[in-house]
């Protein structure tokens, strides 16, 4: 791997935490992700599923973790499932995980091979009443392919169609939305290496560059840092293409007087970083641009003393909302009329800055968590408010990523945000 050896201590306290969340006498049996196929025969790169990951760090695809807290033999309490070497593998794609670097890595001491799971998972299923699955349950997202979990469920389910079985997803995401002291050192690495990655591009971005260099440039800043991966495509977008949320074409040329966002973000040991950040292309923003840019800043600086705990997303954007309906009214962009004819309140702001403040992140970018879960200490938020103008070609948007603390604590505060600074190291 990429990453430095993670503390397997991470591994053992998250099985502990689930098992402290089971019910009496149950399993829960994990599937590692498909490798999934591109064309021909290639596949695209292998990622971990993040829940495989988080309870044992095995980052290797035909993996099978069952977790049996109460079972009579200890040794049948935490095992785990590889996939096994052989010659052919050793020559054309590398060595696998022997058993004893998947116990080093993981933590857990039985490890067979794959090809014993079905015999081992039959003696933990009849030795317990309640089966845990772990199918894909985000709430904004409905996978198109059936995932490996959701095939295994249902083979299992029909030859064991007599027991209880139940949801592992809403207790993984009770645990994993709260990060631990290993966890938040790894997210911080990821920000590190994200916000030094846009540091350097703050000296190379110019005019007549095409946003694909700009991304080219991203991708060598994160793996050269040891990044596995981008933890999302990266947006590269000057001036229009800002206004387009999602925009990830990159294959536009950097216009002299355009802005350029970038929302970006390295994976690091399959943690995730998130940064936005919004620069005049020709290293100086004009007076329309900067007092724009300035008040989204604005709103940006207020919602970062909002992550504290007992807070949470719905309440965040609510009073964020609230700040920069102030701001939009001050630059002119919306009027107290506006305000007036509402027919939901602060339709006229979402007008310009149309998605929401933060979402948690971890293993995901865009994490587990609920808009109404209660902040907690050690909990880690995006804050991204963006004001969007179509009409002016402006599209603003300034990310950072929060750890929620009484004094919340800003995992990316050395990265430049102040039209001053951002100019100062352009015309450097
Ligand atoms: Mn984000």
């Amino acid at each position: 791997m990429k990453y430095s050896k993670i503390d397997k201590q991470l591994f053992k306290d998250n099985r502990q935490r689930l098992a402290a969340n089971m019910e009496p006498q149950s399993v829960a049996i994990l599937f590692s992700n498909d490798v999934m196929p591109r064309g021909g025969d290639q596949t695209y790169a292998f990622h971990q599923h993040a829940d495989l990951f988080y309870l044992s760090g095995i980052d290797q695809a035909d993996t099978i973790l069952a977790l049996c807290p109460q079972h009579e033999n200890p040794a049948l309490r935490e095992v785990l499932f590889i996939t096994e070497n052989n010659e052919h593998s050793k020559i054309w794609t590398g060595n696998k995980y022997s058993k004893e670097e998947s116990r080093e890595i993981s933590g857990i001491s039985t490890v067979y091979w794959c090809s014993e799971a079905e015999k081992i998972l039959r003696e933990l299923i009849l030795s317990s009443k309640t089966i845990y699955f772990d199918l894909p349950e985000n709430k904004a997202y409905v996978p198109q392919v059936t995932t490996n979990n959701e095939r295994q469920a249902a083979y299992y389910r029909s030859l064991y169609p007599l027991h209880n079985y139940a949801r592992l997803a809403p207790i993984m995401e009770q645990l994993r939305v709260q990060k631990s002291s290993i966890e938040l050192q790894l997210l911080q690495q990821a920000c590190k290496i994200t916000g030094d990655t846009f540091k350097d591009l703050l000296t190379q971005v110019h005019a007549d560059m095409g946003e694909y260099e700009i991304e080219g440039r991203i991708t060598n800043g994160f793996l050269s840092r040891r990044a596995t991966c981008h933890s999302f495509h990266p947006i590269v977008a000057s001036g229009k293409n800002a206004c387009i949320l999602h925009y990830e074409d990159n294959h536009d040329i950097c216009q002299d007087g355009d802005l350029l966002l970038l929302d970006m973000g390295a994976e690091y040991a399959h943690y995730a970083g998130d940064l936005s950040r919004t620069i005049p292309i020709n290293s100086k923003f004009s007076p329309r641009q900067k007092q724009i840019y300035e008040a989204c800043l604005e709103v940006f600086n207020y919602a970062k003393t909002l992550y504290v705990p007992g807070m949470s997303i719905n309440k965040i954007h609510r009073l964020t909302l609230q700040k920069m309906q102030e701001q939009l009214l001050k630059i002119d962009l919306i009027k107290q009329q506006d305000i007036e004819q509402e027919v939901v309140k602060y339709d006229s702001v979402r007008k310009y800055f149309m998605h929401g403040t933060a979402h948690f992140v971890g293993l995901d970018v865009h994490d587990v968590g609920g808009k109404d879960t209660v902040l907690d200490y050690g909990m880690v938020l995006s804050c991204e408010p963006g004001i969007y103008v179509a009409e002016e070609g402006i599209g603003i948007r300034i990310e950072t990523m929060m750890q929620v603390n009484d004094h919340p604590i800003d995992m990316m505060a050395d990265v430049p945000s102040t039209v001053q600074e951002i100019e100062s190291i352009m015309q450097k």
